[in-house]
């Protein structure tokens, strides 16, 4: 971390204003080597000051732009390091031409994530913190963004932390009892751990089944429109993009690729895949989508089956359920605007337990309800009481089960009255998988992972 980084820390292209930012123990340098204020003498730089200037570029003098500059020093800064901000004008080329002169004159590329990772390093936020800071800027949604911010203000590690501290009393008891009991012989038991260890493991066991629900929130989920040719597919997309996406047309076969579009359901985003209609068919291009579908099917969270309501349930829909047994299915029936053929009871007796909802995706009947039919199937209930912690990375739900697994036999060991030094080594293994979280105990690989998919300048 001896080395100076920067980057471009607004979106590319055209803007208001673009912030190129430095960060390392050459900040100041590059800004009284390269900065210039009105009167063409180089700064004095107060620290988190904003002064008027230009960029010049010191070979032959030109104004590269005009800016403020900003110098935060260490450590009251984001990274914790000397921290340089230059604001010039947005667009294409400007920041980059500055970007390139603060390279000249001794910065480095910054890494994605390589701010927040120095700001990690350099004990300002801890790990969960530093992940919240990219699902901010991620955040499509107000419960999304609301989950991040409150992971960014330390609620996650507040709790983290207080079980890890809860723990750590129980081993430091255990560890006690093992050095009493070389001296004496006597071993004063204490009866409240086996309790105590089952609270956490409750606490934990409670914030690892809130991952399902998080993840809706952050990363949104994907919903694959499937069915025969010609139910409707690629009409009901386009009511919910509220425009001509897809080509309709009444020639079956008409959708060949897949097209995905993100529609957003009060607080989730749902990724929409329109798929190619589901029949038999001698045709290669038509064939290659099909097979796709089954592909993207496979990966979606659930598949909305669409039916004809104008026609009598076919072969080819039957076959279609078929193939989707096991996935989670939302049955619809489409084409209301028609007199109707197909029957609720008729889905109900394929489909046992599921309630078709009846909407005309040309007309938009129904549509209200499938919007509530398709956000009750993922969140169940539409709860304002946003109280209860919840945790959106897969990398914390792992941690916190291995800790749970620990925890289990380190209760199992208290209870049976095993060796005490086997229940301490589990208590220490689940303290340091809680403790990898907050990223006390990660180690390189972790960081080179999470850091990897933040973007550059952040
Ligand atoms: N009457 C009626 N026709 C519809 C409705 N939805 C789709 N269609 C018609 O059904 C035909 C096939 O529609 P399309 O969206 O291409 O179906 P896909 O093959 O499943 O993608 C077109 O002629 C549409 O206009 C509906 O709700 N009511
Ligand atoms: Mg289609």
């Amino acid at each position: 971390m001896d080395d100076t980084i920067a980057a471009i820390a607004t979106a590319p292209g055209a803007g208001g204003i673009a912030i190129v930012r430095i960060s390392g123990p050459q900040a100041e340098a590059i800004a009284r080597y390269l900065f210039r204020m009105k009167n063409g003498k180089p700064p004095i730089l107060e620290t988190h000051h904003l002064y008027h200037g230009h960029i010049l570029s010191p070979e032959g003098g030109i104004i590269i732009d005009e800016v403020m500059v900003a110098l935060m020093r260490a450590p009251r800064s984001y990274t914790g390091e000397d921290v340089l901000e230059i604001h010039g004008h947005g667009g294409y080329l400007l920041p980059q031409r500055i970007l390139e002169e603060v390279i000249k004159a001794g910065g480095r590329l910054a890494e994605p994530g390589e701010f927040t990772k120095r700001a990690f390093l350099n004990s300002r936020m801890d790990l969960s913190q530093a992940e919240a800071v990219a699902d901010m800027i991620a955040a499509r949604t107000e419960r999304g963004l609301e989950l991040a911010q409150a992971q960014y203000q330390g609620r996650l590690s507040e709790g983290i932390e207080k079980l890890s501290t809860e723990i750590a009393d129980i081993l430091a008891r255990m560890e006690a009892t093992i050095d009493f009991a070389e001296d004496t012989n006597d071993l004063p038991e204490d009866k409240t751990i086996p309790k105590r260890l089952q609270n956490i493991v409750r606490d934990l066991n409670r914030l690892a089944a809130s991952y399902g629900e998080g993840k809706i929130f952050k990363d949104g989920v994907s919903l694959v429109i499937a069915g025969r040719t010609n139910v409707g597919k690629s009409s009901l997309l386009n009511h919910f993009m509220g425009r001509q996406r897809a080509i309709v047309t009444p020639i079956p076969g008409t959708t060949r690729d897949f097209i995905e579009e993100s529609v957003r359901i009060h607080d989730i985003i749902v990724r929409l895949t329109d798929t190619a209609g589901i029949r038999e068919t001698g045709e290669t291009i038509e064939q290659a989508g099909i097979d796709m579908v089954w592909k993207r099917v496979a990966a979606a969270d659930a598949v909305l089956i669409l039916l004809d309501g104008s026609e009598e349930m076919t072969a080819e829909d039957i076959e279609v359920i078929e193939k989707l047994h096991g996935k989670p299915l939302i049955p619809v029936i489409n084409k209301a605007d028609l007199p109707q053929i197909l029957s609720e009871n008729e889905i109900f007796r394929i489909l046992p337990g599921k309630v078709a909802i009846r909407i005309s995706a040309k007309y938009g009947n129904g549509m209200e309800d499938l919007k509530e039919a398709i956000y009750g199937h993922f969140c169940q209930v539409r709860s304002d009481n946003h109280s209860s912690e919840i945790i959106t990375h897969l990398r914390h739900r792992l941690a916190i089960e291995r800790a749970v697994f620990h925890l289990c036999e380190a209760t199992v060991g208290a209870i049976r009255d095993v060796s005490p030094e086997l229940t301490v080594a589990d208590l220490r293994d689940a303290l340091d998988a809680l403790e990898e979280i907050i990223g006390k105990t990660a180690n390189d690989m972790i960081l080179t992972r999470i850091f990897a998919s933040f973007c550059i300048g952040k």
